[in-house]
């Protein structure tokens, strides 16, 4: 019997099989696609990271996040500065409260510093936010799980996961049953189908774009307008990447169409056209996405019996990952004990 069994290997699982390796479980992961695949919500080349929230408790987990993707790869995370203006709420206080750096700044200065931005008010500025490289971000939490001495299986689909007691979770897959004392769910837009009516999660098709860049110097950046908030920043290569904040239709993430729908084509490129005087609103190279997003948007990193659950990361957890993985293997628990084997008793 397996210490644990991991379903997904999106960012959210693999550090989970990281952080469980890394304390001595034997674990093996499982991953329905293959390495690098485009279904979910882990691929593309750049994430927010920023500690910029209105609640301690994500303050203090993404602190936790920072030290373990320098841990990890400090080449992973890019600290570029980041900022946030319209209805910035209690971000500002909850970051004084923390001693996180931030300051205001008068949209003159604002735009002065970042021209490929347009402000209309405030500007909150904080330095330690930036971009995360996702897909390098997934393949060094598989490859750093498989140096402790994980098993990654890629392409390995799981039909049902049946816990058999406090401490025994069957899981089936295409080739085989196998058996583990604790199961880690973090299969993203999956997990309502593979724990069907345990959570309220709502999987929805986004569809941000990389814009064509016309200035250069972009810090990662939220514009709050209540529902129709725009994220952003610079992907080096690729583009400015913007998009509205899980706007988009609620699918089925076996049936959906990657394809850009139309209105929201045409409301992303009036945005940009209106605020983001450095992106070209006419070249835009379209991506699609999963949000898999709570009521609340508060992340799910609970344990149900001998099943931990990771999910409903409502399209901001990127960020927290390897902090996410650490509180999978806390949930977890201690490794069995195993006995070295020259310490065992011969008789002799
Ligand atoms: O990562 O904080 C984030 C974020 C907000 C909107 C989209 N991503």
């Amino acid at each position: 019997m397996l210490d644990a069994l991991v379903i997904g290997g999106g960012a959210m699982g693999s550090a989970a099989a990281w952080a469980l390796a890394g304390r001595g479980a034997d674990v093996v992961l499982l991953e329905r696609f293959e390495p690098g695949h485009t279904r979910g919500a882990s691929h593309g080349a750049s994430r927010i990271f920023r500690l910029a929230y209105a609640e301690p408790d994500y303050i203090r987990l993404a602190r936790r996040a920072l030290e373990l993707w320098r841990e990890l790869d400090p080449a992973l995370l890019e600290l570029t500065g980041g900022v946030d203006h319209g209805a910035v709420g209690l971000i500002p206080d909850a970051l004084a409260a923390a001693g996180v750096p931030g300051e205001w700044l008068p949209p003159g200065e604002a735009a002065e510093r970042w021209p490929g931005l347009r402000f209309d008010g405030p500007v909150f500025f904080h330095p330690s936010s930036g971009r995360i490289h996702a897909d390098h971000a997934v393949a060094a939490l598989q490859a750093g799980a498989r140096a402790r001495g994980a098993v990654v299986r890629h392409e390995t689909r799981v039909l049902s996961v049946t816990p058999r007691g406090d401490d025994h979770v069957e899981v089936v897959t295409e080739s085989e049953t196998l058996h583990a004392r604790r199961v880690v769910v973090a299969a993203g837009a999956w997990t309502s189908k593979l724990l069907p009516g345990l959570l309220d999660l709502r999987v929805t098709q986004e569809q941000p774009a990389h814009f064509a860049p016309l200035a250069s110097s972009f810090p990662s950046f939220i514009h709050h307008r209540g529902d129709r908030s725009v994220y952003g920043l610079a992907t080096p290569g690729e583009g400015i990447k913007v998009g509205f904040h899980g706007t988009g239709p609620v699918v089925d993430p076996d049936s959906r169409s990657f394809q850009p729908e139309p209105t929201g084509m045409a409301e992303l490129r009036d945005y940009v056209r209106e605020w983001i005087p450095g992106a070209d609103p006419d070249d835009a190279t379209w991506i699609s996405c999963t949000y898999t997003s709570t009521p609340t948007s508060d992340f799910i990193v609970d344990r149900v019996g001998p099943l931990v659950v990771l999910a409903g990361f409502s399209g901001h957890g990127f960020k927290f990952t390897p902090a996410i993985g650490e509180l999978a293997a806390d949930l977890v628990g201690p490794p069995r004990f195993r006995i070295p084997q020259r310490q065992v008793y011969s008789g002799s």
